[in-house]
């Protein structure tokens, strides 16, 4: 039995069970206590904070677990990260008041930084030749320039409206972050074995979680023309329409190009274009 350790509540939440869900690890979400087995793969998930969730996975108290890049670096556990999951992406960044006239690193020297993320932020400072001095917060953060217990902050940044609601500007992303799949180093052949398997379902989700598959009907006398516009990874299928003169184009297409292919399909003169989801590619 593997033991998955994700966060119980928060944003990494809802994502994490939707990925578990559609990679067929099935939680009953009625009775949710701290451990709770799935009912069709041999797996148990751990419902921790996200705090906790690199030292259990590295004390071996779960096998696996999901948490952001940001906790597993500055808890500085030794676990391996065995995947990247494409959600909860954010950057860890420095911000000023935003009327400050910020002229580069040297502006932290001797300031008051309040973070979270002492660790990371102490290494960064120090690889920088910076020395200012760290203010450890847990929680709000963004306010404390406001009432004068910091002059800048270290945070996690994503839409950055926070820190545009506090009067604060971003002046220097420090780390990328997502989601990662992290794995104990010393496990047994039969977890092993389940890593795999969980491993291949979930690049099959994400896999098709990048594509769509998109069908349409287009002219004989067009279709060179949309098959040039169309990704050439493996060609597309081409099947005659009972109507004469008329075919149906089958393909996968990237979501992020998707509106662009579609705009160059119609002016092609495809017609009946339909955009349906893959729900798991193997490829
Ligand atoms: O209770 P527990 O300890 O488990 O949760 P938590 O409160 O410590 O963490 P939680 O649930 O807030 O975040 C979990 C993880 O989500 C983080 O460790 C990051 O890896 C990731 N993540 C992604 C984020 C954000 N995006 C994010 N925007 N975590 C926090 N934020 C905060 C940010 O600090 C800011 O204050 O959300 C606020 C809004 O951000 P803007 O820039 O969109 O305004
Ligand atoms: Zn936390």
């Amino acid at each position: 039995m593997l033991r998955i350790a994700v966060q119980s509540k928060g944003r990494l939440h809802d994502e994490t069970m939707q990925l578990l869900s559609d990679c067929g690890v099935k939680i009953s979400a009625s009775k949710r206590a701290l451990l709770e087995k799935a009912e069709n793969f041999p797996v148990e998930v751990l419902f921790l904070r996200d705090d906790d969730i690199p030292q259990c996975v590295a004390d071996g108290v779960a096998d696996v677990g999901i948490v952001g890049e940001n906790e597993l670096v500055e808890r500085g556990a030794d676990t391996e990260v065995l995947r990247h999951l494409g959600f909860g992406r954010c950057r860890l960044s420095l911000a000023v008041p935003k009327d400050v006239q910020y002229d580069g690193l040297g502006w932290f020297r001797g300031k008051r930084v309040a973070t979270s993320y002492p660790r990371i932020l102490e290494r960064y400072l120090k690889e920088q030749g910076i020395s200012a001095d760290i203010h450890v917060i847990t929680g709000s953060v963004e306010v404390s320039p406001g009432i004068g217990l910091s002059d800048a902050i270290f945070d996690i940044v994503s839409s950055g409206s926070t820190l545009v609601s506090n009067n604060l500007k971003e002046v220097e992303t420090v780390m990328h972050s997502e989601a990662v799949l992290i794995a104990n180093g010393d496990l047994s052949e039969e977890k092993r074995a389940t890593i795999d398997e969980l491993l291949f379902r979930i690049e099959a989700v994400m896999n098709a979680r990048e594509k769509k598959y998109v069908l349409m009907n287009v002219p004989s006398e067009r279709l060179s023309d949309v098959l040039g516009v169309l990704p050439g990874a493996k060609s597309p299928t081409v099947m005659p329409l009972a109507t004469e003169g008329w075919n149906s184009v089958h393909t996968v297409i990237e979501s992020r190009n998707l509106w662009t292919i579609i705009g160059k399909l119609k002016e092609l003169g495809a017609q009946g274009i339909l955009v349906v989801p893959i729900e798991k590619m193997i490829l």
